[in-house]
């Protein structure tokens, strides 16, 4: 791709990128830290919100020039509240007809790589983007959303589930990707992470502020942002899966329907299914440092009853109760 842009242009991005590198460094210095759940790595608190150096300089850089286009579709939520299903998922809706009569993708690849990452996939200067797929994937706040996202009036899908399963979710990602790195450290404990996920230090985090700018923000814009929850993509996947192709623009026929064709989107999509794909058991290393298999563990509802003391469950709960407050959104 890159051999096709006109020199030109390319200086003219390599001079943005250095600029942006020098103020980029600049700002950094100067955002409050606080300790990451793994390692000797810092969070930074940008925006009200705060964000691993891995992906900062790409949610910096996405302000500064992504852009958004009307057709797009961006799928956002914070990490482990259902980013792999729903990317697989609307991956499977917007493709159906190109893949009845063949192998679906996502056999063979994983729904990290059908669906890009903003912060990462588009984290440079690139007057290129590939717009085969109009979907993107973010869990920037939506307060810190590039400009043009809001200002393309593209649809946004948001997903959220309860706070519990994904501290539950976060911290054994944590631990994996720690002991896949250096299987002699020492992961942090469960009640250190539970107390920094309380105080609102978690990867994207506060927790509840991600949750209720997307709320808010639907309930503003109705027809722009679909607003999900895991536990009741759970209960009934199909019936999501019709109001999500529905929402996105790619309607099931009534024929469609008859053939029963959301009923196999959900079933390929099924964490079942996914998760005993080879390319998805044992795949290679996507992200660097994340192996594939991580992205999927037991896709359950309910499985912090297993990790969380009644205790803690109760504080989490309050806590919960407390930020929603004056909002009519329950977890
Ligand atoms: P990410 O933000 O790092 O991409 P994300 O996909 O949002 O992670 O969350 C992973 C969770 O979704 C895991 O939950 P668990 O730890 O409670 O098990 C993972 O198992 C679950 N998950 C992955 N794929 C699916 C799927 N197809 N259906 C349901 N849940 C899934």
């Amino acid at each position: 791709m890159e051999s096709r842009l006109p020199s030109s242009g390319k200086h003219v991005e390599n001079e943005n990128e250095d600029g942006f590198e020098k103020s980029f460094k600049e700002m950094m210095s100067t955002l409050p830290t606080t300790k990451s759940w793994r390692g000797s790595e810092n969070l930074f608190q940008y925006q009200g919100f705060w964000i691993h150096p891995a992906y900062l300089k790409g949610v910096v850089s996405a302000q500064q020039q992504f852009q958004a286009q009307p057709t797009d579709i961006m799928l956002c939520n914070l990490p482990k509240t259902g980013t792999t299903w729903l990317k697989s998922l609307i991956f499977s809706i917007i493709t159906r007809a190109s893949f009845q009569d063949s192998p679906s993708p996502l056999l063979s690849k994983t729904p990290q790589e059908v669906v890009p990452f903003m912060e990462l996939d588009h984290a440079h200067f690139s007057t290129h983007r590939d717009l085969g797929l109009p979907v993107l994937a973010t869990h920037v706040p939506y307060s810190s959303l590039p400009r043009s996202v809001i200002d393309s009036g593209c649809k946004i899908v948001y997903i959220c589930r309860d706070p519990k399963d994904s501290f539950v979710s976060l911290y054994h990602f944590n631990v994996n990707i720690q002991a896949s790195q250096n299987a002699g450290a020492q992961p942090i404990d469960l009640d250190e992470a539970f107390e920094l996920f309380c105080a609102g230090a978690s990867i994207y985090g506060p927790y509840w502020d991600h949750v209720l700018g997307y709320w808010e923000a639907s309930l503003e814009h109705p027809g722009k942002i679909l607003f999900l929850k895991y536990e009741e993509m759970v209960d009934d996947t199909v019936l999501c899966v019709v109001k999500l192709a529905e929402f996105i623009g790619h309607r099931f026929s009534l024929e469609e329907q008859q053939q029963g064709v959301p009923e196999k989107i959900v079933k390929m999509c099924s964490f079942e299914n996914l998760s005993n794909l080879e390319v998805n058991k044992s795949g290679e290393v996507v992200r660097g440092e994340i192996q594939n298999r991580m992205y999927f563990r037991k896709g359950k509802v309910g499985d912090w009853k297993n990790h969380l003391t009644p205790e803690m469950a109760a504080r989490l709960d309050q806590i919960t109760v407390q930020k929603l407050s004056g909002s009519r959104l329950r977890l």
